[in-house]
C-alpha cells in the first residue's frame, strides 16, 4: 500500500530532491479503525514510518470525533488479555517504524461522538515532539 503523505504540507521543507516517494519523510501507512457505536470506544491501527535521518518522537493523537485518543498495548498475562496505557512519548529511530496492529499497540479512541460503520473515515491527528502533526483519514472496517 502507498504511504499516505497527508502531512506533506507540513513536511515539504524537509524533503530532499530525487528521493523515492515516502523516503525522507515521516509517513503513516495502512491505517484502519474498527466500526463502533456512538458513545463507545474503538481502536485505530496504523504504522508510523520514520524515513528521516533523525529520530521522531510520537507524543500523542486526537480526533474531533472522540473525547480522547491514547496509546495502548494489548498483552496476554496468565491467559487473560489486558490493555495497558503506554507512556505517550515513543521514540522512532531513523528508518524504523512505530507499528500499531491487532493484538499489540493501538490507539484507543474514547467517547466516540458518532457511530462508525464500515466505509466511514475517522479523522485522526498524530503529533510529534517537534510540533509536526500528521492528519490521517482512517478508513473504518467492520468490527467482526
Ligand atoms: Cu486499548
Amino acid at each position: 500500500m502507498r504511504p499516505l503523505l497527508v502531512g506533506a504540507l507540513l513536511v515539504t521543507a524537509a524533503c530532499g530532491g530525487g528521493a523515492p516517494p515516502g523516503a525522507g519523510t515521516l509517513a503513516i501507512r495502512d491505517p484502519w479503525a474498527r466500526s463502533a457505536d456512538s458513545g463507545t470506544v474503538t481502536a485505530v491501527y496504523l504504522v508510523v514510518t520514520n524515513g528521516e535521518s533523525g529520530p521522531a518522537t510520537y507524543t500523542g493523537a486526537s480526533s474531533p470525533a472522540a473525547e480522547s485518543v491514547s496509546l495502548h498495548e494489548t498483552m496476554a498475562m496468565n491467559g487473560m488479555v489486558h490493555m495497558m496505557a503506554l507512556d505517550t512519548a515513543q521514540v522512532i529511530a531513523p528508518g524504523d517504524s512505530l507499528v500499531l496492529r491487532e493484538g499489540g499497540k493501538h490507539l484507543m479512541v474514547n467517547g466516540l461522538r458518532r457511530r462508525l460503520v464500515a466505509g466511514d473515515t475517522l479523522p485522526v491527528t498524530v503529533r510529534f515532539a517537534d510540533g509536526r502533526a500528521l492528519e490521517v483519514r482512517v478508513p473504518v472496517r467492520s468490527a467482526y
